[in-house]
């Protein structure tokens, strides 16, 4: 019973609730396993409707595919499960730590990195990079280092402190490595598909890149589209490609609006009807004119690019329940 749908799962899931069947379809652990698991080894730890019927949530979720890791690794899985357990009990007060310590470091890093940008120093700006990779991981790194030192550039160039060459030389380096970072990202094979771009006419294609590249992070299937994508690319590769959500980005106040027309006239073609859309970018949080357009139309990400992240991620799972 607990693999049909019902209307207690369509209000569970608005809570960001998931039952059995789409956490074993987003995962790939079976439905069985997922109960058997929780009775061996009290792992996961989902909530109950009051039907019986198991609910879990975002966090029981990452729990999994956490234990999924250790067990790729070579660990049991009654031992994967007990050490994910004990690991997420300290999880909150080590979470604070290293998000302090993060901040601090990535203001110690940040100024290095817009400098070496400035004084187009490559082996500077790289080992700076590779520094705030390795101690901070991909996320901090981004949030505290990477995207504001671009943010700075864009500041400089605009100010005339830093020249046109400086800020093409900062966001290739950094393309580059957002780039391999993605590569080399899980390809989450059996998952809803995700399609990222930058909207018509816009070259800015890092906003959309770092988009792709966390939701690989999250185990979704990412498409990164690149620059520039106009609606007719979209036709061509819906049929392709059966996307479950479109995302698109934009930078400037001329490519917002485009990309506005383009989500409009997406969401009039037949074979996008049960496409998610969405959307976000420095010049939409400015202008509520412009998500206005958007209204029941597609869904604003927000300005935060992690958030926008997770949102994006709990898009695809509301796509694959509603199937
Ligand atoms: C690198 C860069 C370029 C590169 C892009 C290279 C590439 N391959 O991507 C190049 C050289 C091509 C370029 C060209 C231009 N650029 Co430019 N560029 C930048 C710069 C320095 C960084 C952009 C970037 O990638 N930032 C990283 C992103 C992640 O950060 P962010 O844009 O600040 O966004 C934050 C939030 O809004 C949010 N966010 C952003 N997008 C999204 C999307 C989602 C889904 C979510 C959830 C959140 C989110 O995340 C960030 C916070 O962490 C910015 C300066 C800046 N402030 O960012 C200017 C900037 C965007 N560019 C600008 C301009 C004007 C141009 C040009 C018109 C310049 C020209 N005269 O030729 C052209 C436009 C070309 C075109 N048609 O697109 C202006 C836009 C101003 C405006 N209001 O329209 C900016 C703001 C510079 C400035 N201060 O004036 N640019």
């Amino acid at each position: 019973m607990e693999n049909s749908r019902g209307p207690a799962d369509d209000a569970a899931q608005k809570l960001g609730m998931y039952p059995i069947r789409v956490v074993a379809k987003q995962t790939g652990i079976g439905a069985h396993t997922l109960r058997s698991w929780e009775r061996r080894y009290g792992l996961p730890r989902p909530s109950r409707t009051t039907g019986t019927h198991r609910l879990y949530d975002v966090e029981d979720i990452a729990l999994l595919r956490r234990v999924q890791q250790l067990i790729l690794t070579g660990t049991p899985p009654g031992r994967a499960c007990s050490y994910v357990l004990t690991e997420a009990a300290h999880a909150p007060r080590q979470l604070e730590a290293d998000a302090r310590a993060g901040a601090a470091l990535g203001g110690a890093l940040r100024n290095p990195l817009v400098e070496a940008f400035v004084e187009l120093c490559e082996e500077c700006a790289n080992r700076v990079l590779s520094e705030a990779f390795h101690l901070l991981g991909p996320e901090l790194a981004l949030t505290e280092v990477v995207l504001p030192a671009l943010a700075e550039l864009g500041t400089a160039w605009k100010e005339g402190r830093a020249s046109v060459a400086a800020e093409h030389f900062g966001s290739t380096l950094i393309r580059a490595r957002l780039l391999s970072a993605f590569e080399g990202g899980s390809r989450g094979e059996h998952q809803p598909v995700a399609l990222v771009g930058a909207g018509p006419g816009d070259q800015h294609e890092i906003p959309a890149l770092v988009l792709a590249l966390l939701l690989r992070r999250r185990g979704c299937r990412a498409m990164f589209l690149g620059q520039s994508v106009p609606l007719e690319a979209l036709c061509d590769i819906i049929p392709r490609k059966r996307p479950n959500l479109i995302c698109l980005t934009a930078s400037t106040d001329g490519t917002a609006a485009a990309l506005v027309d383009t989500l409009l006239q997406a969401r009039s073609l037949p074979e996008a009807a049960s496409i998610a859309l969405a959307y976000g970018g420095l010049p939409f949080g400015r202008d509520a004119g412009l998500r206005c357009r958007l209204e029941g139309i597609a869904t604003y990400l927000g300005d935060d690019l992690l958030v926008g992240a997770d949102k994006a991620s709990a898009l695809l799972s509301q796509t694959i329940t509603a199937v």
